[in-house]
């Protein structure tokens, strides 16, 4: 059962980039849009977050001499993915994908806007120190569980997922309503790290 006071649906970074013919596209990414538009209904409250880099971001191969997509790179704060160019600020890449029902939505979260740190996370930078003041935005609320939809599985929605365990939010993963990007069994590992936070994995039909 929903509850419509401290529930709230999050939607990540459902982008054209990230849609197929996107600069990063997750395999099937697509697909996710008519399972979230089902459930948007069931939800009092939504968030959509939004992947919003600016050009020449740092976590762009093309930022590195030399470096291809995908390969890493050691930044200050650890082990970065290269990804190539995606989600620039304003551009189409970046828009939520058309067929997305964002109407309801109460807030949009922007996360990889600084030039030398990424984001995954929809409440913490790569670094592992810079908030995104979402976590104070929920808590301010009153949200207590937060389901997550969206993409990628295995990235963002995966790095979201683990750090709001981390903030105290019940947290729960409708799977089938978020697509992977899957490399070298990304996907599986970050299922077991959810699985070991005490994230719990449902499906659409279970709502
Ligand atoms: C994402 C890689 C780079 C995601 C964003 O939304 O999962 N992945 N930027
Ligand atoms: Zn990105």
């Amino acid at each position: 059962m929903i509850n419509k006071t401290t529930d709230c649906l999050i939607i990540i970074d459902v982008q054209n980039d990230f849609c197929p013919g996107g600069a990063l596209e997750v395999p099937a990414g697509d697909e996710v849009v008519p399972v979230i538009n089902q459930l948007v209904d069931g939800f009092s409250h939504r968030i959509l977050t939004q992947d919003w880099h600016p050009a020449g971001h740092h976590s762009f191969a093309s930022a590195h001499a030399g470096k291809s997509p995908f390969e890493t790179v050691e930044l200050d704060y650890g082990t970065q993915v290269l990804w190539p160019d995606h989600c620039i600020q304003d551009s189409f890449g970046a828009e939520f994908h058309a067929g997305l029902d964002t109407t309801g939505a109460e807030l949009i979260i922007r996360k990889g806007f600084r030039p030398a740190i990424d984001s995954y996370s929809a409440f913490t930078e790569n670094d592992q120190t810079t908030p995104t003041g979402l976590s104070g935005y929920l808590a301010n609320r009153g949200f207590r569980r937060l389901f997550l939809a969206g993409l990628a599985t295995d990235y963002c929605v995966a790095w979201s997922a683990l750090d709001a365990r981390r903030e105290g939010f019940e947290v729960v993963l409708i799977e089938d309503a978020c697509r992977a990007i899957d490399m070298n069994g990304s996907r599986q590992a970050a299922i077991d790290q959810m699985d070991d936070a005490g994230v719990v994995r449902i499906c659409t039909a279970d709502l």
